[in-house]
């Protein structure tokens, strides 16, 4: 493979070559380590597949808070590509309580940049009073706002006083990181300041209480972990923020264990609810089967009740009686075959133990605005340089809570339980790659097509935006965003959904009959001349 990358670079002017070279590596478990850069700028102009901070910030981590209504104070783009295209579904008990369909937004136009927004942003928030009466209410800038200045937070503390529920403004102009995972971090900063430990509870309502963080319910996702999770007898008090609510959130502090589904978009919360409350937190991936049976295990582990041990057993015993067979016909079809495996920033790795139970090698993997530590795992952290980027959104300080902070479990248990669970930590992605494997940061759409050239992959799993080029090579390509509208994928159904998806895109005949259209004609004509354009 080696070559096969050299071929690739050698391509590139030399400038992009040796940027580029930093953020591809072939994994080799010979080495001592092997470093990647990543969280860095993209090179303009070349085409990849990240979002901005508004994206992350809204589109993520905000916008599946179903009892709240998010406003996106910018001209109308910006809400409008956010509206439902994550496929993150949510059920109410109370219809009149569920907002997760719509979409709203200021809706600015020339003059209110001229003039600025902040009237038209108040007078917005009266409306959504009158019309919904939501739990509370989520503002979130988009690139203009910082630019003209608007004052969202003033805007947002006058309109809580008027209104008298919360109103948090986030400034997460699109800007504001070189892509999505910054608007994470600014998501996660205001959910902590504004919501979560906001509620009057002081206990659980029921036993082993958890909080699922990291988990958006794409494609149903989250029915079908809490489906697992409370037969085994767990009480999932809050989902982060697949299917969640503002209601289920402000009680969060009183879980005794955070399960970490997408570390990347929400590490910082786990982080601080185990400064703040003592709650530890623990790295589940309920992606595969393996994955799955490993967190509900070491799940119980944790809580260490025989009784909890036992369930956990019994539930497993049951689901792969009934799941093994379905996904062992699947297998004869996928057996032997390889996958390019790229998503944003934890999916990449998630993705590849389910692909390997059906026997399909992930030769390709990477992420498109991950951090090292999501490569190289959590030690990697303090060796981390930090630039004026990551500067940008500062960690919140946060303290111990005076009343409600308490250790969940001794520091002695805690010390012997991180030897055999992966509290308060994970590895990283690229441990787990077979040598020769290539890991490539932040994949460009010349990138993505020079490797399927040559690596000619069966399957290539991505999102939207380079889906159909791929397509049209005659490559079979499963989105691993939206799931092409399938899902759930999660857990021991998901596994089985995701196993007949996958079968079914390799006995599709379509591939055969494919001819890509700059086969048969060039797609550009023109002449090239010295000095021209
Ligand atoms: Fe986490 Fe996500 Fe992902 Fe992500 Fe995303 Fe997503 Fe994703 Mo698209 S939070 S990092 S910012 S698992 S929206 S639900 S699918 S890129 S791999
Ligand atoms: C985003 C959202 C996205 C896009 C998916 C895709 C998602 O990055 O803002 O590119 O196919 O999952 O919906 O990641």
């Amino acid at each position: 493979n080696q070559k096969v990358l050299e071929e690739m670079l050698n391509q590139y002017p030399s400038k992009v070559k040796r940027n580029r070279k930093k953020h591809i590596i072939i994994k080799d478990s010979a080495l001592a380590r092997q470093e990647i850069e990543a969280n860095t700028r993209t090179i303009p102009g070349i085409i990849t597949n990240r979002g901005c901070a508004f994206a992350g910030c809204k589109g993520v981590v905000l916008g599946p808070l179903k009892d709240v209504i998010h406003i996106v104070h910018g001209p109308i783009g910006c809400a409008f590509y956010t509206w439902g295209a994550r496929r993150n579904k949510a059920k109410s008990e109370d219809p009149t309580k569920n907002f997760i369909n719509y979409c709203v937004s200021t809706d600015m136009q020339e003059s209110d940049i001229v003039f600025g927004g902040e009237k038209k942003l108040a007078r917005m928030i009266d409306e959504v009073m009158e019309i919904f009466k939501p739990n509370a209410i989520t503002i979130s800038a988009t690139c203009p706002v910082g630019l003209i200045g608007d004052d969202l937070q003033a805007v947002a503390k006058a309109a809580q006083e008027k209104h008298g529920i919360p109103i948090l403004a986030f400034n997460c102009e699109g800007y504001k990181g070189v892509s999505q995972s910054a608007g994470h971090h600014i998501a996660n900063n205001g959910l902590m300041e504004g919501v979560i430990g906001q509620g009057d509870w002081e206990e659980a309502p029921g036993k082993y209480p958890i909080n699922i963080l990291g988990e958006y319910n794409i494609g149903g996702d989250s029915w079908e972990v809490e489906r697992i999770l409370k037969e085994i007898g767990y009480t999932v008090i809050a989902v982060m923020t697949g299917d969640g609510s503002y209601e289920e959130l402000k009680n969060a502090h009183v879980a005794e264990l955070n399960l970490v589904q997408c570390h990347r978009s929400i590490n910082y919360i786990a982080d601080m609810l185990e400064t703040k409350y003592g709650t530890p937190w623990l790295k589940v991936n309920f992606i595969g089967v393996q994955d799955t049976i490993d967190s509900l295990r070491n799940m119980a582990l944790y809580f260490g009740d025989p009784a909890l041990i036992q369930k956990t057993e019994e539930v497993i015993a049951r689901e792969l009686a009934r799941v093994e067979p379905i996904l062992g016909q699947y297998k004869k079809i996928c057996q032997g075959k390889t996958a390019f495996c790229f998503v944003g920033g934890s999916r990449g790795h998630h993705y590849q133990g389910l692909y390997a139970e059906l026997g399909i090698e992930t030769v390709l993997a990477g992420y498109e605005f991950a951090h090292r530590d999501d490569y190289e795992g959590r030690d990697v952290i303090p060796e981390i340089k930090l630039d004026a980027d990551t500067k940008n959104i500062p960690d919140l300080h946060v303290t111990p809570d005076e009343r409600r902070f308490r250790l969940k479990i001794s520091p002695e248990r805690m010390e012997e339980l991180k030897k055999k669970i992966p509290l308060s930590n994970y590895k990283g992605m690229n441990i787990e790659m077979k040598d020769g494997s290539i890991i490539v940061d932040d994949l460009n759409h010349f990138e993505t097509e020079e490797f399927i050239r040559l690596l000619k992959p069966d399957i290539f799993s991505s999102g939207i935006k380079d889906k159909y080029v791929v397509q049209k090579m005659g490559i079979p390509s499963k989105q691993l965003h939206s799931y092409d509208y399938s899902g759930p994928y999660a857990g021991f159904n998901g596994a089985v959904n995701f196993a007949r998806d996958i079968a079914m895109a390799f006995t599709s005949p379509t591939w055969n009959f494919i001819t890509p259209p700059w086969k048969n004609e060039p797609l550009l004509e023109g002449i090239i001349a010295e000095g021209g354009c």
